[in-house]
């Protein structure tokens, strides 16, 4: 079986100091006892920060991961500065708030961005270091996310899993962040992405297609050769654990003792750490309104509202402690009597057994957040409940409102409707909450935290057992293919345009040759025995402006039409009759009208409609509109539809690059170079001892892959150079 490491920013580790001694100790958190089964099987470890030890001598540390050593956990040392900038100054007071919607709560100055990297490069280089073949790891939240890519360029063959924690926002939000591009870029240097909910899996494609302008198919997104996975993996809880606990006389007590302190009031809990994001402000007015619009409930019911101390050295969770506090105290004033404090705040830390017995004592539990990635609490009530009793109101922007369907669910930011199903919980009747409860629990119980990290691990697994697209080629499998070139007494080089010997632009008649292409598209010319063509999709006029003057032959229009070396007069293989082209003219250009950004192209056997610089998402689907509608019309026309890369064509039938290769010396090598759909007709076409060579990540039956523009002009200059191998094209 691999070997599991765990990746995370602090370990499950509690290290203290005790008479001058540290103490080393598990911690319970979510995450330590959902991986603490994964952890101990295998030989697996944990590898992440040990929490603030201020700057311990070189000794104390030794002796510290001696210990951590034998609880299997491997500590990533950060000074007290640069994790302070980390943590609070980058991950808690920039990422944390953007990625929760709340940009209210940025400093004007993000500051922390290359505290973030160098932490992130150091948690990389030490799972490098105890890294071995085979391991998988699993890297886990937001202040890991170039964790993946880092570890990717020291292990390029590493099996790397990553899970984010927190919601993953909307690309209208998330490109706010300076560093857009390369946090995206470090999450893909893993197989596989994860997350809470279905929408944030959403939120991240559409991101990426609109940051970095790739698309994702389906579940997968190609990045390179390589291939990543996304997915939701909705995260549990130890429920079982909850519910025993729940069940201990000890728990049962303090659970009745909670009710008969609350006076015959009912109770209404909420327990929170102390985070902005967590709605604890609009829960209270929520509960203002309530006690406002039904005054019977007046020493009639009480908010329980524990607050956990959490972040206390960041600057806007001190001020919301204060804005916080003032606002109980002002409530209380304003609705309590001799007799009744309607608010029971309490800020501190509680034992897992305080906890369940105050999910145990609770009529109703209020987990309202305005943004939240899961939400365990919520799940940690219902488990706590084998009274099956207690009703939960949700707020519909935790995740776990995409699971958990039974909880009354709220918009938190609708006061006076949040107050109404405060009223309407207070009443619901017994059969109903038993009804609700069931149900949330059988849910609860079955997708637990073991559930969800088989899994993932499950999924991890799948995604790296096999490379799934093919890999570059190897300098020995491209210098194989260079040999034979040298060695052929007639060569044939046959080169697609755009995306092959140049980068696409973002206009077509910007990527006009550079100096150093017509210099080297010239040198081969020259080469004894060789014929170079370009056969692209390009108009004629275009390709004589631009290389009109080298003695190649030019192929435009994917074929329609071709003029041999050193001959000014173009030949035509197909006439477009003109009645059609008028039609086609006319849907196109309708679709251009109402795609902003899009452009018609019209060539003579062709029209193109380009929507590289639309609005992405919105141009992928005016693309597919369109594909489908011309399907349906060109069925028994003399056209047929052409998809390539941001641009859909219709062209003449029996059209093809595929054609020019008819047309060639038969004891010629042909090489063909194309990066592009359209140019898979000239691969097909190529005679048996011909090479294909594709250029860049789309999938491709050319045997040879190289990865871009840069890498084929040097495949095409090693070609001038006698004797030199691909090993060092570069
Ligand atoms: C992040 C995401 C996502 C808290 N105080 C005490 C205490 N806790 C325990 C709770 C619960 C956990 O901490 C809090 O988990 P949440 O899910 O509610 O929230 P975050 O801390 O914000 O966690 C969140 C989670 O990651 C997992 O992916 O759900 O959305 O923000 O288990 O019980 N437990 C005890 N005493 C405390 O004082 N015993």
């Amino acid at each position: 079986m691999s070997r599991l490491l765990i990746v995370s920013n602090r370990l499950p580790i509690t290290l203290s100091q005790k008479e001058g001694r540290l103490e080393v100790a598990r911690s319970a958190g979510g995450l330590a006892t959902g991986l603490a089964g994964p952890h101990e099987r295998g030989d697996g470890l944990w590898i992440g920060w040990p929490g603030d030890t201020g700057d311990l001598s070189a000794a104390k540390r030794a002796d510290v991961a001696a210990r951590l050593a034998e609880m299997r956990a491997v500590p990533v040392w950060l000074g007290a500065d640069e994790a302070k900038r980390f943590y609070e100054g980058f991950c808690n007071s920039v990422l944390w708030p953007v990625f929760h919607y709340l940009l209210d709560q940025l400093p004007i100055h993000m500051q922390g961005w290359a505290s973030y990297e160098r932490a992130n490069r150091r948690f990389a280089d030490v799972v490098a270091e105890h890294h071995r073949p085979g391991d998988i790891v699993w890297v886990h939240d937001y202040q890991l996310m170039l964790v993946p890519q880092y570890l990717r360029e020291r292990v390029p063959d590493a099996r790397i899993g990553y899970f984010l924690h927190i919601p993953f926002p909307s690309s209208e939000v998330f490109r706010t962040l300076p560093f857009r591009e390369k946090i995206l870029e470090g999450l893909l240097g893993a197989d596989l992405i994860g997350f809470h909910t279905p929408s944030y899996l959403r939120h991240f494609a559409s991101t990426l297609l609109r940051v970095l302008g790739i698309s994702p198919e389906g579940d997968r997104v190609r990045v390179g050769a390589r291939e990543v996975r996304l997915d939701a993996f909705p995260m549990g809880i130890d429920a079982e654990r909850f519910s025993t606990l729940a069940d201990q006389p000890g728990v049962v007590a303090e659970a009745e003792s909670l009710r008969a302190g609350a006076d015959g009031c009912a109770v209404i809990l909420g327990v929170d750490r102390l985070d902005y994001t967590k709605g604890i402000t609009r829960r209270l007015l929520s509960f203002e309104e309530l006690i406002k619009r039904y005054p019977q409930l007046r020493e009639r019911v009480r908010l329980i509202q524990v607050a956990v101390p959490s972040r206390t050295d960041v600057q806007a969770y001190k001020g919301f402690r204060r804005e916080l506090e003032g606002l109980v105290g002002r409530l209380n004033g304003a609705l309590g009597t001799p007799r009744w404090v309607p608010i029971n705040y309490v800020y501190r830390n509680v034992s897992d057994e305080e906890l369940v017995a105050l999910y145990r004592a609770a009529d109703v539990m209020v987990v309202t957040p305005v943004r939240d990635g899961m939400n365990l609490v919520a799940k940690e009530f219902v488990a706590a409940r084998p009274d099956e009793d207690g009703v939960l109101v949700l707020s519909e922007f935790a995740g776990a409102a995409a699971e958990l369907r039974e909880a009354l669910l709220v918009n938190p930011f609708a006061i006076d409707q949040t107050a109404e199903t405060y009223a309407r919980a207070l009443a619901l009747p017994q059969e109903e909450r038993r009804a609700r409860m069931r149900s949330l629990r059988r849910r609860v119980f079955s997708f637990d935290v073991d559930w969800w990290a088989r899994s993932y691990l499950d999924a991890l697994e799948e995604a790296t057992a096999a490379p799934a697209f093919q890999p570059e080629s190897r300098p020995e499998e491209l210098d194989l293919a260079l040999g034979r070139m040298r060695d052929a007494k007639r060569l044939v080089l046959l080169l697609d345009y755009d995306g092959t010997l140049v980068p696409y632009a973002p206009l077509p008649e910007l990527a006009s040759p550079d100096a150093a292409l017509l210099e080297l598209l010239g040198g081969l010319a020259k080469r004894p025995g060789t014929t170079v063509h370009v056969v692209s999709g390009r108009p004629r006029e275009t390709l004589e402006r631009w290389l009109g003057t080298l003695p190649i032959g030019l192929h435009a229009e994917h074929g329609l039409w071709s003029r041999a070396a050193g001959v000014s007069e173009w030949i035509a293989r197909g006439d477009a009759p003109v009645e059609w082209r008028d039609r086609m003219r006319g849907i196109f250009e309708q679709f251009a009208v109402h795609t902003p950004g899009t452009l018609v192209e019209e060539k003579t056997g062709s029209i193109a409609w380009h929507y590289r610089m639309a609005d992405p998402e919105y141009g992928v689907q005016q693309a597919s509109e369109l594909r489908l509608h011309l399907a349906a019309l060109l069925r028994q026309s003399p056209f047929e539809v052409l998809v390539g890369e941001k641009v859909i064509e219709v062209r003449l039938r029996g059209v093809s690059k595929g054609a020019i290769v008819r047309e060639l010396p038969s004891d010629a090598l042909v090489v063909a170079l194309g990066d592009d759909r359209i140019d898979e007709e000239l691969f097909a076409a190529l005679p048996e001892s011909g090479i294909a060579v594709h250029v860049g990540p789309a999938p491709s039956r050319a045997p040879l892959r190289l990865a871009s523009v840069l890498e084929a002009r040097r495949l095409l200059e090693a070609l001038l150079r006698r004797a030199e191998t691909a090993s060092r094209l570069g």
